[in-house]
């Protein structure tokens, strides 16, 4: 059999090692080794040549992007779950497949979640600074008093496969589970996890101490927790998101954060990332985090083996394992 030519794959970013070696021996790679930025003009560029492109979250394939796209860009195979970044109509529109990283990531980003759900009400990255400022007197009965989560409510927004370890891992602290999603979640999950079902998201963010973001960014989701609702919440609550920073009207939630109206926010993704509400940076009551939810070696190179495996079926024929359709979203 004549053999087949290798696809052209342009990665955006730098990937982890293993992840760059496996990929130079399967396909035409051509990486990024030093990770400097692609800009629009580039991104334009490389869907000119490629027949499959890697982007991540921190590359924008809009349609002005697509548009420029060569007939031989076939795949987009995104490193990392969230597809929000990419124009999924565009795409499909110029029969381009489009695929993730489900499910590799869930494990890390719940542990995540749990640890700025701590880290808030515990406020460990406050304790962190008084020790390293040389400021700390010693021990005192009243000093950095926290919040107790034993025996609160969580209520979880978005209960796929993340809001779901999050919740058993939480169930671990003492916390009670609550949630809101599309759909409500098979009864046996709901058992196990001894989770209560809130068709009404305001009814449930009026009763909850923790709130945690874990559904996706879509049309539908942004400024889920818009102004009015963050209203809703109580003067005590915490909010936590891992997911998209998008989710929250960011400016509306440092408004309250900085007049004592929320208890405390623990941010890992902010509407404009890298750009941060200059106001939340000199707040006491937040911990803030570089978008690091799923940033553990073992993932990342999960991540980078999930989009070689994407690539390899869809270019020996086969359909990839993690299509995004539009409608999933
Ligand atoms: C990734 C994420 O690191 O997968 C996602 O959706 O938010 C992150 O955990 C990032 O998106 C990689 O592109």
């Amino acid at each position: 059999m004549p053999e087949r030519k290798k696809p052209l794959v342009i990665v955006t970013r730098k990937l982890p090692d293993v992840i760059e070696t496996r990929m130079m021996e399967l396909f035409d790679a051509r990486l990024n080794l030093d990770d400097g930025p692609m800009d629009q003009n580039a991104l334009i560029e490389a869907v000119k040549v490629a027949d499959v492109l890697v982007p991540t979250v921190t590359d924008r394939i809009d349609a002005r992007v697509l548009s420029q796209a060569g007939p031989q860009l076939r795949l987009i195979a995104n490193f990392g779950t969230g597809v929000d970044h990419i124009d999924l109509k565009s795409a499909r529109q110029r029969g381009i497949t489009v695929t993730n990283t489900p499910g590799v990531l869930t494990e890390d980003t719940a542990d995540m979640t749990m640890a700025l759900i701590l880290a808030t009400a515990r406020r460990i990255a406050e304790g962190e600074r008084l020790v390293r400022s040389g400021q700390w007197k010693g021990w005192g009965p009243t000093l950095m008093l926290g919040t107790r989560i034993w025996g609160k409510r969580l209520g979880i927004i978005g209960m796929g496969r993340i809001g779901q370890a999050v919740a058993r891992r939480a169930r671990g602290f003492g916390l009670s589970i609550h949630y809101h999603n599309r759909r409500r979640v098979h009864p046996e999950i709901e058992q196990e996890l001894e989770a209560t079902y809130w068709e009404s998201l305001d009814q449930m963010l009026a009763r909850m101490d923790v709130v945690s973001i874990n559904c996706p960014h879509t049309p539908a989701t942004f400024h889920l927790l818009s102004a009015r609702r963050l209203k809703l919440l109580r003067p005590t609550t915490i909010v936590v998101n891992t997911s998209r920073g998008e989710v929250i009207d960011e400016n509306a939630m440092t408004r309250m954060l900085s007049k004592g109206e929320l208890a405390g926010a623990g941010l890992d993704v902010f509407e404009q990332e890298p750009a941060i509400n200059p106001k939340l940076l000199t707040l006491d009551n937040v911990v803030l985090l570089p978008h690091m939810g799923s940033a553990t070696n073992e993932g990342r190179i999960d991540m980078g083996e999930k989009v070689i495996v994407n690539i390899k079926t869809f270019a020996d024929g086969h359909k990839p394992p993690d299509r995004v359709i539009e409608a999933m979203f």
